[in-house]
């Protein structure tokens, strides 16, 4: 059963492997498929009941495109993406990712070094080959040498980041749900405490008929191997390479089993442990008492609760913890004593403060139409910040941001409630310089500043470069601080306490960016920067309507960093908040 997000995600699949395929991300072929996915993103019909004819009568779907979803819908595959499947398996998928190592260079690593996988690179980079191929050198073999160091990408420890997770990990939840005899079902393990990278994806789904699951999860589209089937447990690998678990449970246990399977392994241990202690035993099946058996030994007595996650650690004693915090860093003990710190919560928000328009070269939505979506998520006050001019095509010039905060005030007038604040998103430029002269600047009600360039530089220089940033008069916050894409591109490197310290002395924000590909600060920098008090920002850095929850990602990343609501400068009240912007 094919269903609308799997045809968005067969679309994206298609544009990644044909950009391969063609040599460069602006193939017209590419942009088709990209075109047609951005056009059905904004359609509210099931798009699995679309007629071919209707299809093309969505903006940006041509007619070979139209054909491709017919055939996927009818079908469940479409043989063009089962062949470029075939010339891209996943080890060269992965491959492709490594930043300096761009379609022509793969191709040629392929056909002239006969390198399939990240492990047969690292060995021609070891025996110096790279350098010999044409157009590559030296310095880009030890470019892509230390980018798969710095992400992680060899060895049989290969992650997967969250990006490329989640949205598979939710259509999975969502198809084992709509069986019949499913009561519940969700994803666990580390996807759940927000893990920035996930070995594999954990489904517990509970159910009265295991066996329908099991065969579900077999055949499953996403499913191109199956590994391992039993009567409650199911492995399969998708075609990226990425494990699934898929385990049925019954629906009495779902609670013990989906705090069992989320982990972390070091959290259940401690669990564990404080269950004994009190004379009990936890298990995946629940927390039972032990009473002396016939032998003389511990048997397992009556069953003090399972069915669901709050039962289990309200008799544990605990203050419910939630997944992001479930990492055996305090948190056991914390619940149990004192208590957990009020963490933010996505209900807690108030506002978003790094919001694009069509008005950056990226943007996709108009202001009104970002405005309009901003007041169905009940947010009181926004700051509107397309890109300063320094980065060239998406930026805007004086005149332009003039203009444009003239259209914002206008809409403004529609919306009594809400504060809108004309702001921009700095460039922090390789030496740390922002966009404009001092006095435009300061003119706008609210920037955020952040990297977007010029990521390979010592650690000395890129941590001058953003303090520098922080020290202008015009910055009330940092965004997305590294500029990282997880697993993809490694952010700059940084003195974080030095950062930290200048965030502080200047009373600058930093932002926890929600976009899945960044998350950043990363949630051990947010730690890092909850215990000295710096005041942080969630944002999604939406260029389009579609991406406003990001913010949710954004807030659990928070969560992660244990930080509490009172410190995130949007959970604020409107007056409170706007007496910061205004006087720092
Ligand atoms: P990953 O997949 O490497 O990103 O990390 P996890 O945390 O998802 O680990 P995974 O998939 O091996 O196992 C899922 C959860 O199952 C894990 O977080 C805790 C639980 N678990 C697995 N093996 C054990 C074990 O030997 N002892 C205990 N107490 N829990 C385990
Ligand atoms: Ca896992
Ligand atoms: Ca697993
Ligand atoms: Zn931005």
């Amino acid at each position: 059963m094919v269903t609308s997000r799997d045809v968005l995600a067969m679309l994206d699949e298609l544009a990644m492997l044909t950009t391969l395929k063609e040599e460069s991300p602006q193939s017209f072929k590419v942009r088709a498929y990209e075109n047609a996915k951005q056009g059905l993103e904004g359609e509210s019909r099931d798009l699995t009941e679309l007629s071919a004819t209707e299809l093309t009568k969505v903006k940006g779907v041509g007619k070979s495109t139209a054909a491709k979803i017919r055939e996927f819908v009818e079908t469940g595959s479409v043989s063009k993406l089962d062949d470029l499947r075939a010339l891209y398996p996943p080890d060269v998928v992965a491959l492709s990712r490594i930043p300096g190592l761009g379609p022509k260079t793969l191709k040629l690593v392929r056909s002239e070094l006969g390198v399939e996988n990240v492990e047969m690179l690292k060995e021609a980079i070891d025996k110096q080959q790279l350098r010999t191929l044409p157009g590559l050198g030296a310095t880009s073999e030890a470019k892509i040498a230390k980018a798969i160091d710095r992400l992680g990408l060899h060895g049989k420890d290969r992650r997967t980041p969250i990006a490329d997770a989640l949205p598979l990990a939710d259509r999975l939840v969502d198809d084992f749900e709509a069986l019949d005899g499913v009561t519940q079902a969700a994803y666990c393990g580390s996807l759940r405490r927000f893990s920035e990278t996930i070995g594999d994806i954990d489904i517990t789904v509970a159910t009265t008929i295991p066996q329908s699951v099991m065969e579900a999860a077999a055949n499953h589209t996403e499913s191109a191997d199956v590994i391992g089937s039993g009567d409650t447990k199911t492995s399969f690998l998708t075609a990226s390479g990425l494990q699934v678990d898929v385990r049925a449970v019954a629906p009495e246990q779902f609670g013990a089993a989906t705090m069992y399977f989320t982990g972390s392994k070091a959290h259940n241990i401690e669990l564990r442990q404080r269950a004994i202690n009190q004379g009990r035993l936890l298990n995946e099946y629940g927390l039972f008492e032990v009473v002396e058996g016939e032998d003389g030994k511990g048997a397992l007595g009556e069953l003090v609760a399972s069915a669901d996650e709050p039962a289990i650690y309200e008799a544990l004693g605990m203050e419910y913890v939630p997944p992001p915090l479930r990492e055996a860093t305090g948190e056991v003990q914390a619940a149990a004593g004192d208590g957990l710190p009020e963490l933010v919560r996505r209900e807690h928000i108030r506002g978003d403060l790094h919001y694009h328009t069509d008005r950056s070269g990226d943007g996709r939505s108009t202001v009104a139409e970002m405005v309009a979506v901003g007041v169905e998520n009940g947010y009181e006050y926004l700051a509107i910040t397309d890109h300063g001019v320094d980065l060239a095509i998406n930026g805007s010039t004086e005149e332009e941001m003039i203009e444009h905060r003239e259209v914002i005030r206008e809409i403004a007038k529609g919306y009594p409630d809400l504060t809108i604040l004309w702001g921009c998103e700095l460039n922090i430029g390789p030496d740390g310089g922002l966009d404009y002269s001092d006095e435009f600047r300061a003119s706008f009600d609210y920037t955020v500043a952040s990297v977007h360039s010029a990521f390979d530089r010592p650690i000395g220089d890129q941590t001058a470069r953003i303090i520098r940033a922080i020290e202008d008069p015009a910055v009330h916050s940092i965004g997305h601080l590294t500029g990282r894409y997880i697993g993809r591109r490694p952010g700059i490197e940084l003195d974080y306490d030095a950062v930290l310290d200048a965030l502080i002395e200047h009373d600058v924000a930093l932002e926890i960016n929600g976009a899945l590909q960044r998350l950043d600060a990363a949630s051990d920098v947010v730690r890092k920067a909850v215990a000295k008090n710096v005041k942080l920002v969630i944002n999604t850095d939406s260029h389009h309507t579609s991406e406003l929850g990001r913010m949710e990602y954004g807030v659990l990343t928070a969560q992660r960093g244990w930080a509490p609501k009172d410190l995130v400068v949007n959970t604020w009240e409107k007056d409170r908040f706007l007496d910061w912007v205004n006087n720092r």
